[in-house]
């Protein structure tokens, strides 16, 4: 008898042909919301961080013996509820280090260097010979970067950093002093490294705690020449501040990979700002990242199918 699993969209070709033969999948962007019946005869979930799962989700899958999560972030999931239905919450840590801290410098690179505009102004009527005078952007190497959320992925990003010859600040819950050896990056307060960043990359996980860390009063801080990176979840900045603050000037430009809402409504004043650049939620889409993360995720899923503890599991 197989498994059965609720997963929240269609997993990739390697994750389908790892569960095919174990599991069925009750995929809910193909499937449709499951009944009460059916949700009450899951083994399993198995998420993309589409739905929030909370103790009230969990009293309808009462059967439910695990939760794996392709990614790292688990603020879509209440990792108290689970504890205390005892079921495990697996994710998928270390393996996307590496392309998320890429992906925070290619944010990073596009907004300093007018990528996007210039793409669309180079393939446009208006291009007709090169101008001197157009697009000047900030100075990528020498400049000062401040990091929010020095962890792994953030530790990867100051590691990149160094290569660009970046003065590098750090803001964290607590030292990292491994990281502050490896990198020399320094700790300092938020307030103080907005004051002295060029570039703000938030790397940190979404917690209660880093709920709107950034909005109007951290705004006002920053360099009116400073640029904001996001590449780890959009409910860590107020988008309605971030719209005040792009309109205004008080920062020169944001290049986010999140948002929140994700997407956002297609009408979001925002859109249509030039200086915010937004990409669909990219941090880990490498071929080589997305198959490790489906490895791993499908090894903490079936562990937890097999009563057997989880290769990685995260405790609340
Ligand atoms: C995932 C991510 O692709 O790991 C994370 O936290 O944001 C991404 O790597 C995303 O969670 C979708 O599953």
């Amino acid at each position: 008898m197989p498994h059965r699993v609720l997963v929240d969209t269609t997993p990739s070709p390697l994750v389908l042909e790892a569960l095919s033969r174990s599991c069925h999948l009750h995929d809910l962007s193909v499937d449709g919301e499951a009944t009460l019946e059916a949700m009450g005869m899951f083994d399993g979930i198995y998420t993309y961080g589409h739905m929030p799962i909370d103790g009230a989700y969990l009293d309808r899958t009462p059967k439910v013996r695990v939760i794996s999560n392709f990614g790292v972030g688990v603020d879509h999931i209440d990792l108290r509820a689970a504890a205390d239905r005892g079921i495990p919450v697996g994710n998928t840590p270390d393996v996307l280090n590496g392309a998320t801290a890429d992906m925070t410098f290619a944010l990073l690179l596009a907004a300093a260097r007018n990528l996007v505009v210039g793409d669309r102004y180079a393939r446009g009527p208006e291009f007709t010979q090169y101008d001197p005078n157009i697009l000047l952007g900030a100075e990528v190497h020498g400049s000062n970067l401040g990091i929010v959320g020095l962890g792994k992925i953030g530790t990867e990003v100051a590691r990149r950093a160094n290569g660009f010859d970046m003065r590098v600040l750090y803001h964290n819950r607590r030292r990292n002093l491994q990281a502050e050896s490896e990198t020399g990056a320094t700790y300092c307060k938020l307030e103080a490294l907005l004051d002295q960043s060029d570039f703000v990359a938030l790397n940190c996980p979404l917690t209660p705690q880093t709920r709107h860390l950034i909005g109007t009063g951290q705004f006002a801080r920053m360099k009116s020449t400073a640029v904001l990176i996001n590449a780890a979840r959009g409910g860590v900045v107020d988008h309605e501040a971030l719209l005040t603050a792009l309109r205004d000037g008080e920062i020169a430009a944001a290049a986010t990979d999140v948002t929140d809402p994700e997407p956002l409504p297609r009408d979001h004043p925002l859109l249509s700002v030039d200086n915010f650049i937004v990409a669909p939620h990219l941090g880990s889409a490498t071929h080589r990242t997305r198959d490790a993360m489906g490895r791993g995720s499908v090894e903490n899923l079936l562990a937890g199918l097999g009563g057997r503890p989880l290769p990685t599991q995260i405790t609340a």
